[in-house]
C-alpha cells in the first residue's frame, strides 16, 4: 500500500515542492488547508489535482485531531507557519500561536490519535513527524558555520516561536518515544517564493525594471548575509529525515554565505542591468533587530542522509530572474488551476 503523508502549509513554497516530491515517490499526499475560500496552490504545482485536501488550522486543535483521525497518515510534515519575519513583530501573538503553539497542537493530535499516554514508550507511535525548524533560531551567532549544536539566540518573535516548536518536538521525542524530528533549514528560495522575501522581491523588481514597468527597487539591510539554497533541493532532505532508522535533527544548507548586495548585483547583471542605478536603501525595510549573518554546516546531513544540494546560488538566482521575466512578459490570465478534488 502507498505510504500516506499529511502536509500542513501545502499552499506555501515548500508545501508544493514537497507534495511533488512525495507524489513522485509514490505517496498518497494530503494537504491541510484553512479558510472558507476554494483553495488552490497558487498555480505552483502541475500536480495540484493529485493532492487531496482536508480543512484544518494550526490554531484549532480539534481540526488537527479530526484530520489525523480521518487520514491516518504515516508521516506528518508541519510546514504551516507565519513565516515572514517582519510580520512577526507586527503580529507577535498570532505568530507565537501559529508558528509556535501550532507545533504543540499538531504533536498533540498525533499523540492522542496514536493512543500514546504519559509514559515513554520508544517506537510506539507509528506516525512520523517532521517540524520545519529554521536557521532564524540561531539569530545572533557567535560561531560560524552553524551546526546542530550551535546555541540559539533568536532575534525576532518568529525565531522565538520556531525555537519553542523545535524544543517541543525534541521533548515529545524524548518524553513519548515519538519519531519526531526537526530540520533546521537555512534560507531556501525558488520561483514560487513569496514576493515579500528578499530574493523574490529582487527577481520581480529586476523583471519589472527590465521590461520598463518600474525604475526603482527599495531595500533595507544590504549587508545582511544568508546561506541561500533551492527549495526543490531542501524538500528531499525533509523526506530523507523521516526515512532514517533513528529520529534525529539535521541542519540543512549549502555552507556558502552571500550578502544581500551580492544577490542584488548578480540578479541585475543577469538581466544586463547595473543595480546601482536602481536600488535605493530605505529604512522602512530595516528590521528592529536583524540577523546579520548565517552560514550552515550541513556536514551531518551530507554524511548521514546522503543529501546534498544540487543547485548553485548562481543557478538559483538565474532561475528566479528568468521565471519572473517570463511571468511578467506573458499577457493574459495567469490564474492558477484549481484543485480537482473535494475539500474535506
Ligand atoms: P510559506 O510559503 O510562507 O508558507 C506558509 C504556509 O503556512 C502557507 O501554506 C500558509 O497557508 C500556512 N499557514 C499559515 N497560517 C496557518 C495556519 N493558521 N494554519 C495552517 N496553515 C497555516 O513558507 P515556506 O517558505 O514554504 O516555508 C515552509 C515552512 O518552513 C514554514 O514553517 C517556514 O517557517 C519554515 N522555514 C522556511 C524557510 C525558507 O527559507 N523558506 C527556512 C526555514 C524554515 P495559507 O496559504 O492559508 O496562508
Ligand atoms: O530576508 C534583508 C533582511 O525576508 C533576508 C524566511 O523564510 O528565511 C527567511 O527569513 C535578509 C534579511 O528572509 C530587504 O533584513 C534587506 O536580513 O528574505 P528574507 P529571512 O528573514 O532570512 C528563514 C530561514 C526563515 O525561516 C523565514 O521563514 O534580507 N533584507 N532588504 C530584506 N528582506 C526583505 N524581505 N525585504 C527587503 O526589502
Amino acid at each position: 500500500m502507498a505510504r500516506c503523508a499529511l502536509i500542513t502549509g501545502i499552499t506555501g513554497q515548500d508545501g508544493s515542492y514537497l507534495a511533488e516530491h512525495l507524489l513522485s515517490e509514490g505517496y498518497e499526499v494530503w494537504g491541510l488547508v484553512r479558510g472558507q475560500a476554494d483553495p488552490w496552490v497558487r498555480g505552483r504545482s502541475e500536480l495540484a489535482g493529485e493532492i487531496r485536501l482536508i480543512r484544518g488550522d494550526l490554531l484549532d486543535q480539534g481540526s488537527l485531531i479530526a484530520a489525523v483521525e480521518r487520514i491516518h497518515p504515516d508521516e506528518v510534515y508541519n510546514l504551516g507557519a507565519i513565516s515572514y519575519v517582519p510580520m512577526s513583530w507586527q503580529q507577535a501573538e498570532l505568530t507565537s500561536e501559529v508558528t509556535g503553539v501550532g507545533v504543540l497542537r499538531m504533536l498533540e493530535a498525533i499523540r492522542t490519535c496514536s493512543g500514546i499516554s504519559g509514559s515513554r514508550t520508544p517506537g510506539s507511535a507509528q506516525i512520523r513527524f517532521y517540524q520545519a525548524s529554521s536557521s532564524e533560531m540561531f539569530g545572533m551567532v557567535d560561531e560560524s558555520p552553524q551546526t546542530e549544536r550551535t546555541p540559539f539566540h533568536p532575534r525576532s518573535p518568529y525565531g522565538v516561536a520556531k525555537a519553542y516548536g523545535h524544543f517541543l518536538t525534541q521533548n515529545y521525542r524524548e518524553s513519548y518515544g515519538m519519531f519526531a524530528v526537526s530540520g533546521i533549514l537555512f534560507n531556501h528560495e525558488s520561483p514560487r517564493r513569496g514576493p515579500e522575501f528578499v530574493t523574490r522581491k529582487v527577481s520581480l523588481a529586476v523583471a519589472r525594471i527590465k521590461l520598463g514597468l518600474e525604475r526603482q527597487l527599495r531595500l533595507g539591510n544590504l549587508a545582511a548575509r544568508r546561506d541561500w539554497g533551492f527549495a526543490g533541493d531542501y524538500v528531499r532532505a525533509m523526506h530523507l529525515m523521516l526515512t532514517q532508522d533513528e529520529p534525529e535533527d539535521f541542519v540543512v544548507g549549502t555552507g556558502v554565505t552571500r550578502s544581500v548586495e551580492e544577490l542584488v548585483e548578480l540578479a541585475f547583471s543577469l538581466a544586463g542591468l547595473d543595480w546601482k542605478e536602481h536600488v535605493v536603501c530605505d529604512t522602512a525595510f530595516v528590521r528592529p533587530a536583524d540577523v546579520n549573518q548565517l552560514c550552515a554546516d550541513p556536514g551531518k546531513a551530507l554524511a548521514k542522509l546522503g543529501w546534498k544540494p544540487k543547485t548553485s546560488f548562481e543557478e538559483l538566482v538565474g532561475l528566479m530572474v528568468e521565471s519572473d521575466l517570463e511571468l511578467l512578459s506573458t499577457p493574459g490570465d495567469r490564474r492558477p488551476p484549481s484543485f480537482s478534488s473535494d475539500v474535506w
